[in-house]
């Protein structure tokens, strides 16, 4: 009873690295196959699995092809309901479900100002109006989420959920962009990439060399605020 989850980079690949953790963090056995993001052969290494055309892309132990990472998450959660992928409680679950979806269709500013990478601190980015407006709306979304909850630190609905794994590159981009953000904004953040798994996924994405570095910024960095 084994997936196999198909990945881009893990450096810069947001998507990759949500598919991961969906599994990663909730126990469910899968193999990870790396496709060529970057270096030109993913559409052939994603052949296999037409239609599929993007990252992560997910084959269930039965051969059945699920692409989109929010139908990745709702499938692995109907198939593993004691898994936690979803928090139990209704309220919180419609909840997480929401700050996913609008994740997943929002956020332009942000995603298109301020691309994930786990390389480095970018110093001296001065965020758009619009990325600012991004920003408000993700900590609106969080203090709504833990006044569902009641967890005042740490996972957004007091146990580890997909709203977590869905926010996890995120708060990628606020810390690799040094991003206003309030300071319990900041400590989920620096909590979601202190994960061992987070960790053990950037400590192998560094091992990659880039010629051209994708997304590079032409701006002072320092390092990483969580060690590999
Ligand atoms: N809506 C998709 C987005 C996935 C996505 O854009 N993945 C990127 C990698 S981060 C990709 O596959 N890019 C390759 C391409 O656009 O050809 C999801 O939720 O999974």
């Amino acid at each position: 009873m084994t997936y196999d989850i198909y990945l881009g980079d893990q450096t810069f690949s947001s998507w990759s690295l949500r598919g991961w953790l969906m599994l990663e963090k909730f126990g469910l056995p899968y193999r990870a196959h790396m496709v060529g993001l970057y270096s030109g052969t993913m559409a052939d290494d994603l052949a296999p699995l037409t239609p599929a055309r993007l990252v992560p892309t997910l084959r269930t132990p039965e051969g059945l092809v699920v692409g989109e990472s929010l139908t990745i998450g709702e499938t692995l959660a109907e198939r593993h309901p004691q898994a936690g992928l979803w928090p139990a409680d209704p309220a919180q679950r419609a909840t997480a479900r929401w700050l996913c979806a609008e994740m997943v269709s929002g956020f332009f500013a942000l995603r298109g100002d301020c691309p994930m990478q786990l390389l480095r601190v970018y110093q001296g980015f001065a965020p758009s109006d619009a990325v600012k407006t991004d920003l408000a709306r993700i900590e609106t979304l969080w203090d709504h989420a833990r006044a569902i909850s009641g967890a005042q630190s740490g996972p957004l609905f007091g146990t580890y959920s997909l709203a977590d794994v869905f926010y996890t590159p995120v708060a990628a981009r606020i810390v690799g962009f040094d991003l206003p953000v309030s300071a319990a904004s900041r400590a989920y953040c620096l909590d979601l990439l202190s994960d061992p798994a987070v960790r053990a996924w950037r400590a192998e994405g560094l091992k990659t060399r880039y010629d051209p570095e994708p997304y590079a910024q032409d701006l002072a960095a320092t390092d990483w605020p969580v060690p590999a």
